[in-house]
């Protein structure tokens, strides 16, 4: 079955197995967040477990993070709702330091496809490069993502730029990754916390009908 073919393609690291497999997926009637929360985030799960446990390592994590990303390029323009007026731009990107983006990507794919315009800064973002992002696309959300519980302090290092040049007041602040907590985007001074992409998109789809 698909789904079984798409987790073993991304942890062999097979890009052309999975992007057919979820192109099979489609074509048989599977719903895109069936086959990313069924069988492409769990891989990425079991690669991390194994590279905890001395079972891979960097090289196979790359070649997984590579077939994932193929697979999410299948799936997202099913993620997105046609024609709707984006309800919001949102700037978004991993912190400095940090080069984890699969996590970003997702959490971009769902804020459009509830209807957001976002404007995605890429990875190992400077506090001064989210700050004139402010300044040139004066969004209504900055999201930050970080995967490294080292590279997590430099969300407070961009809090604190953001307050240092007054853009502070002019964004929500919404903040995710594996090591951070609600507690931590509190203590950070963040305003929105999201687990996952989808509450992240649902958080921002709230904000649109407020
Ligand atoms: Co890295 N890595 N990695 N890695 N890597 C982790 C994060 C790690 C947990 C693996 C492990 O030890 N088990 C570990 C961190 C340990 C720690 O700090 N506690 C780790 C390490 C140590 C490293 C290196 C230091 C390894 C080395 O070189 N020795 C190095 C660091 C490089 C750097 O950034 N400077 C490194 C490198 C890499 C690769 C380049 C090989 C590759 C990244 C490729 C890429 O992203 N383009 C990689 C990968 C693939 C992983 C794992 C296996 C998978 C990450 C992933 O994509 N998950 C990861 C282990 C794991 O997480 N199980 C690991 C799937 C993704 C969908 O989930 O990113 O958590 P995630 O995103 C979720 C939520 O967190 C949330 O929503 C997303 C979707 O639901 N979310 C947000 C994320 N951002 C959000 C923002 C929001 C809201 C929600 O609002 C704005």
């Amino acid at each position: 079955m698909e789904l079984d073919e798409i987790y073993e393609g991304i942890i062999a690291g097979d890009m052309n197995a999975v992007v057919e497999e979820v192109k099979f997926a489609l074509e048989d009637g599977r719903t895109a967040s069936d086959i990313l929360n069924n069988s492409m985030v769990p891989a990425m799960t079991a690669i991390g477990k194994q590279f905890e446990t001395g079972d891979c390592f960097v090289p196979e994590m790359l070649i997984a993070s590579r077939a994932m990303k193929a697979g999410l390029a299948v799936l997202r323009p099913h993620l997105q709702a046609a024609d709707v007026k984006p309800a919001g731009t949102m700037i978004i990107g991993t912190v400095q330091g940090d080069i984890h983006d699969i996590g970003k990507n997702l959490v971009s794919m769902m804020v459009e496809g509830v209807g957001w315009q976002v404007v995605d800064l890429g990875v190992n973002v400077t506090p001064q490069q989210f700050v004139a992002a402010v300044r040139e696309h004066k969004p209504r959300v900055l999201g930050m993502s970080a995967l490294l519980t080292t590279t997590q302090s430099n969300m407070r290092a961009i809090m604190q730029a953001l307050n240092e040049s007054g853009v502070r007041d002019q964004v929500t602040v919404i903040v995710g990754g594996a090591p951070v907590t609600e507690r931590f985007a509190q203590d950070i001074g963040a305003d929105l916390y999201a687990l996952d992409a989808s509450s992240a998109a649902s958080q921002l789809l709230a904000l649109s009908n407020a």
